[in-house]
């Protein structure tokens, strides 16, 4: 096992892996910027160095500044965490090459799912079901285009090779609107990725987000810890997210999760990982795969008992997985509310000092959080200060124990979305289960339309 892991991010995804590594017995080096002197996690660590300042250019994003970091402190591995160089094959080659071991899939995997057009053939190939749409990416010609869209039928939803997570995608209902959308979105792919690559699916109206954790080693063990339903998201923020998926037969899990398991196998994947599913009319439908570890893992942490981020190191050192497929067993229900900093209407970030901090507890609360009463949310990142997860015997408890845990917080200083979350959970739709993933969008410009009309 490593002696010394670097970790190569910033706020509560930095103090859950300096956890595991504490789990381990492995001393952490973090590295941070001039505006995260205060954090908790480089409180708490072992070694930290500061590698630049507060812009995530200069520092989270500096590759040769955090491989020095490595080398002057004499760390074995480097943890990227999620976000900022958690999915840059570069990143990920560069660490190899100087002679550190990176916590999560080869280079060459990295690279490979960060073309979505190759994720999409090689999952094809290892039988996992993907949306239909063009084979590879679309040709110039645009009668050519237009026969391919013919042959997957309106609407369709333009997709550029290099994007994901939402970014360069365009829906088309109708032929007449095609030429013009793909020279749109062909520029947009260009000037943001480098990569004026497109390709063509169906579009899904109003799909669920559903997606699948796997888990694999260097010894040929692939494993799949269930699936989350994540479509509880605006503007591709995922805001509230839980496992099991409300609703899905024991059946349809195991057919998917065993998919995902022989699509690791073939590719030779390494580490945890995340398949990305539409699911509607109660089948599943690939459309990206994560090669990281989400902000989400702990609901699976919570129903599964196995911890991701100590098996993604445990694979990194050449270990066997902890767990064969038919030990892992999923009990219960877990749901996890992303505290925000930010106004809970607007959405606008709420940064500044937080000035009371009451975190929930209790049985069945878990809080992720790097943050505590004095810290200053700096404005320079991403408005997550903590998660909540709350788990339970059933999807109602887990409900009910977040609703009291959720009540239990006090937060002052800044603004946070916890009324938004409170309101979500006493709304019966969200009650039922299992919503689209436009279901926050709706709702929130049906509430905005009533306030306009008082
Ligand atoms: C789609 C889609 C409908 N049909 N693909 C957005 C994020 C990226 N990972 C894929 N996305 C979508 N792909 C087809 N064929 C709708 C979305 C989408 C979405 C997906 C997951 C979660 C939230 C979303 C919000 C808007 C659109």
């Amino acid at each position: 096992m490593f002696k010394k892991i670097l970790i190569a991010n910033r706020g509560e995804i930095a103090l859950r892996v300096q956890r595991a590594c504490r789990d381990l017995g492995i001393k952490n080096v973090v590295v941070h910027s001039e505006a995260d002197r205060e954090a908790k996690y480089v409180k708490l660590a072992d070694e930290s160095v500061c590698i630049g300042p507060a812009a995530s250019s200069a520092s989270y994003l500096n590759i040769p500044a955090i491989i020095s970091a490595a080398e002057v402190t004499d760390a074995e591995a480097i943890h990227p965490g999620y976000g900022f160089l958690a999915e840059s094959a570069d990143f990920a080659e560069r660490v190899e090459k100087s002679g550190f071991v990176f916590i999560g899939p080869r280079p060459e995997t990295i690279r490979m799912m960060g073309d979505k057009v190759n994720a999409r053939q090689a999952m094809q190939k290892a039988g996992v079901p993907c949306v239909p749409g063009s084979e590879g990416p679309l040709p110039d010609e645009p009668e050519e285009i237009l026969a391919i869209a013919r042959g997957i039928g309106y609407p369709i939803i333009i997709k550029a090779v290099g994007g994901g997570g939402g970014r360069g995608m365009r829906a088309v209902h109708t032929e007449a609107a095609l030429k013009n959308a793909v020279s749109l979105t062909r520029a947009e792919a260009d000037a943001a990725f480098g990569n004026p690559a497109l390709y063509l699916e169906k579009f899904l109206e109003n799909p669920r987000h559903i997606e699948v954790q796997v888990l694999a080693d260097e010894h040929r063990n692939a494993i799949y810890l269930g699936e989350r339903d994540c479509s509880m998201q605006r503007r591709h923020q995922k805001i509230m997210e839980e496992a099991p998926a409300p609703d899905l037969s024991p059946r349809q899990r195991a057919r998917i999760g065993e998919r995902c398991v022989e699509a690791c196998r073939r590719i030779g994947y390494r580490g945890a990982g995340t398949f990305e599913f539409l699911y509607a009319d109660g089948e599943f439908h690939f459309i990206e795969m994560n090669t990281r570890v989400q902000v989400e893992h702990p609901v699976t942490e919570m129903i599964t008992g196995i911890d991701i981020v100590e098996q993604q190191i445990r694979v990194a050192a050449g270990e066997k997985l902890s767990h064969r497929q038919r030990e892992v067993e999923l009990r219960g229900h877990a749901i996890e509310c992303r505290i925000n900093a930010e106004d809970p209407f607007s959405f606008t970030p709420s940064p500044g000092r937080i000035t009371t901090w009451h975190p929930p507890g209790g049985p069945g609360i878990r809080v992720d959080s790097h943050v505590y009463q004095g810290y200053s949310v700096p404005p320079y990142y991403d408005s997550l200060i903590g998660k909540i997860v709350a788990y339970g015997e059933t999807r109602e408890h887990a409900i009910r124990r977040m609703r009291i845990a959720l009540s239990e917080m006090a937060v002052e200083g800044i603004m946070t979305n916890i009324p938004l979350h409170q309101e979500l959970l006493l709304d019966n739709r969200v009650i039922k289960g299992g919503v689209g993933i436009h279901y926050l969008e709706q709702k929130l410009a049906l509430q905005k339309k009533r306030e306009e009309i008082r």
